[in-house]
C-alpha cells in the first residue's frame, strides 16, 4: 500500500503492505487454468478506463443504478430512518452516495472504505464541500478484511453498509457470502446492509455490456497487462493477447478471459511463464443474480432481504439486508 497517506485519513495498519504483486502475478499464472485477480485493473488507468466504461452505451449497470436511486432514494433513506452511520464499501461512487445523503434523515457519519488514498481522497473532498455539515470518517483499507471503524461522533440508530455498483458480482458465490457475513458481524444487530445488484436479464444485453463497440472493456482488460509490465517488469506484448468476455448462463455470471493469440513465453520477474495459443487467464466474474438466487444467497450469510428496489427497466436493483433474525414481518 502506498504509505502516504492523505492527511485525516485512518490507515488500518493491519493490512498486509502492498509489495507482493510479483508473487500475485506469479501464483495466479501457475494456476491451471491460469487466473489473475480482477482488483489488478484498478491503477489509475483502469479507474479513468472503467469510468469510459461507464459511459459506453452498451453498459447499462451505472445509468440504470442511477435511473433507480433518482426515482427511489428517498423510499430507501426512510427504510433506513433517522440517525444512520453510512459505512461505504469502495468509495469510486461519489454521485449515488450523494442521491442517497441528499435524501438521508440526520446522518451521524459517512464512513468511505477505499483500499487506494488518491480516490478516497477525492471522494471525501467532493461530499465535504456538499454536506459541509456530515462528518466524513474516510478508512483506508481492503473491505474484504475485517475492519476497525473510526469511533462515530454520536451514538447512531444503526450502522448501514452501502455496497453499490453491483461490486459483489465480482466474487464467487462462497466469497461473496463470506463478506455478507463479515458485514452482518461489522453492522451490529440492528444494522443494515444496502447492496447493488446487477439482474439477470437477456444474455445478449449483459455480454454486449461487456464487449463495448468502441473497445474500451478490451482496453481495461489488456491495461492489467500494461500494469504488471510497469509495476513488475514482466514483458507483456499487449497486441499478443486479446479480450474476452462471455456469458455463462449456467453459473449466471460474465466470465472475463485475456486470451493469448500465439504461442509464447512471458518473463515475470526471473521465471518464464509459457501460453499455448488460445490459453486463457481468468480475470474477473461479474455475477448476476435474480431476486431469488439473491435472497437465497443473503440467507446463507445470516441475512434476509426486507425490501427490493429496481429501476423502471428492471435491470438493475438496489437491495436492502438486516439480520435474519430481525427482519419485520
Ligand atoms: C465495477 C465490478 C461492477 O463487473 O460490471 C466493467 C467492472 N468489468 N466492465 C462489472 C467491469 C468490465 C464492473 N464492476
Amino acid at each position: 500500500m502506498n504509505t502516504m497517506q492523505p492527511c485525516g485519513i485512518e490507515d488500518d495498519d493491519r493490512q498486509p503492505p502492498m509489495n507482493g504483486l510479483l508473487e500475485i502475478a506469479q501464483r495466479g499464472l501457475g494456476l491451471k487454468p491460469k487466473r489473475l485477480p480482477s482488483w489488478l485493473f484498478y491503477d489509475e488507468r483502469g479507474s479513468a478506463l472503467f469510468e469510459q466504461i461507464c459511459e459506453q452505451p452498451e453498459y447499462y449497470l451505472t445509468r440504470r443504478e442511477i435511473a433507480l436511486m433518482d426515482e427511489h432514494a428517498a423510499s430507501i433513506a426512510d427504510s433506513l430512518g433517522s440517525d444512520v452511520r453510512l459505512v461505504e464499501y469502495g468509495s469510486g461512487n461519489a454521485l449515488k452516495t450523494s442521491q442517497l445523503l441528499r435524501q438521508m434523515h440526520a446522518p451521524v457519519a459517512y464512513v468511505p472504505v477505499e483500499i487506494s488514498p488518491e480516490p478516497l481522497q477525492q471522494s471525501v473532498e467532493r461530499l465535504a464541500r456538499e454536506f459541509p455539515s456530515l462528518p466524513v470518517q474516510p478508512l483506508c483499507a481492503d473491505f474484504s478484511k475485517s475492519l476497525r471503524l473510526p469511533i462515530p461522533p454520536r451514538a447512531p440508530r444503526r450502522t448501514v453498509v452501502y455496497f453499490p455498483g453491483s461490486t459483489i458480482g465480482n466474487f464467487e458465490s462462497r466469497e461473496a457470502v463470506a463478506l455478507l457475513r463479515k458485514i452482518r458481524n461489522e453492522m451490529g444487530d440492528a444494522g443494515g446492509v444496502l447492496v447493488g445488484v446487477d439482474l439477470k436479464k437477456d444474455p445478449a444485453v449483459i455480454e454486449a455490456a461487456y464487449n463495448d463497440r468502441a473497445g474500451v472493456t478490451a482496453a481495461f482488460t489488456l491495461n492489467m497487462l500494461e500494469r504488471l509490465n510497469r509495476e513488475i517488469g514482466s514483458d507483456f506484448v499487449l497486441s499478443q493477447f486479446a479480450h474476452r468476455a462471455h456469458y455463462n448462463p449456467m453459473a449466471g455470471r460474465i466470465e472475463t478471459h485475456i486470451v493469448s493469440r500465439c504461442a509464447q513465453q512471458v518473463k515475470i520477474g526471473r521465471a518464464s511463464v509459457a501460453f499455448r495459443e488460445d490459453e486463457a487467464i481468468q480475470v474477473e466474474y461479474s455475477c448476476k443474480y435474480s431476486v431469488e438466487d439473491f435472497a437465497a444467497m443473503a440467507a446463507r450469510a445470516g441475512l434476509a432481504v426486507e425490501q427490493v428496489w429496481m429501476d423502471a427497466k428492471k435491470m438493475f436493483s438496489v437491495q436492502y439486508l438486516v439480520r435474519a433474525s430481525t427482519v419485520a414481518r
